[in-house]
């Protein structure tokens, strides 16, 4: 029989990475799964966003190449908006290197994102030493990191044996509480309670974008698939209220959670 915790339960076993059970936590009290994907490129649109959506998510991503104008003091804005709402940042960089580059990438250059951004992801392509260099330089500040072990698009190479390679990764260095918090992936793809699942390609209506996106519904996501957090990006900042369209995607993903639980 395969019981089905709570977000509340998960952040309570003794093997949860601290920053998981955060998030886990802040899921119940903010009683949303709802990563909003903050892909605009002005910075104070981007605050602009965190600050009046904040309320409703507990995770807030970010692709902070793609900003005109990044500086060091939007990301301690950012982190303040972090603070002062309850979400967690996750920068959205794909690393797909070799450890040692990666380290280089994840902790220096222009955006130093290893100083604000709590969770980061990567590819497994270059094998399990993307994720030592990496946690050389994030397990020391307490991060976290999510593999990619599928993707939304179309056609995409991560699939089958690809997707269990990845999730071996995970253990690397040993218990899953050590750097990695979980994958992105389109359905739950580990037993294990500890690790978060992280699905993108998500809007209120199935479909696509014409340029290989796939999307499933909040419904599909979390309760067909056993997915935890479901990331929306077009959903939200395409809509004419963003914050109408944000709380409808809380209020459906929380819906889909409970009836998963059995609720
Ligand atoms: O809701 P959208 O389609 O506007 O945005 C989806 C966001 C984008 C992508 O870069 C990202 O999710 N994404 C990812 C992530 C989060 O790693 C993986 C993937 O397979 N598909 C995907 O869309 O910012």
């Amino acid at each position: 029989q395969n019981i089905e915790l709570s977000y509340a339960d998960r952040a309570k076993l003794p093997n949860v990475h601290p920053l998981a059970s955060k998030l886990l936590k802040t899921m119940e009290e903010k009683q949303s799964n709802v990563c909003v994907s903050a892909d605009v490129t002005s910075s104070e649109e981007l605050l602009q966003l965190a600050d009046s959506l904040g309320p409703s998510i507990c995770m807030l991503k970010t692709h902070v190449d793609i900003l005109k104008d990044y500086t060091v003091a939007f990301s301690q804005r950012l982190q303040a908006l972090a603070e002062k709402h309850n979400f967690l940042i996750f920068e959205d960089r794909k690393f797909a290197d070799i450890g040692n580059t990666v380290k280089h990438q994840y902790e220096g250059g222009l955006y130093q994102i290893s100083s604000w951004s709590h969770i980061v992801n990567a590819h497994g392509v270059p094998g399990p030493g993307v994720v030592k260099g990496l946690s050389a330089v994030g397990k020391p500040l307490g991060r976290g990191c999510l593999l990619i072990a599928q993707m939304s698009s179309q056609g995409s190479l991560a699939t089958g044996e690809y997707t269990k390679a990845v999730v071996s990764y995970s253990n690397h260095s040993g218990l899953p509480s050590d750097f990695v918090i979980g994958f992105i992936c389109g359905s739950k793809i580990t037993k294990r309670p500890e690790f978060i699942h992280m699905t993108p390609g998500v809007q209120m209506q199935a479909g696509g974008d014409g340029l290989g996106q796939q999307y499933s519904t909040p419904e599909e996501v979390l309760y067909n698939k056993g997915s935890d957090v479901i990331i929306v990006g077009r959903g939200i900042l395409e809509a004419p209220d963003r914050l109408k369209a944000v709380e409808s995607y809380r209020k459906s993903g929380w819906e889909a959670y409970t009836k998963r639980l059995g609720q």
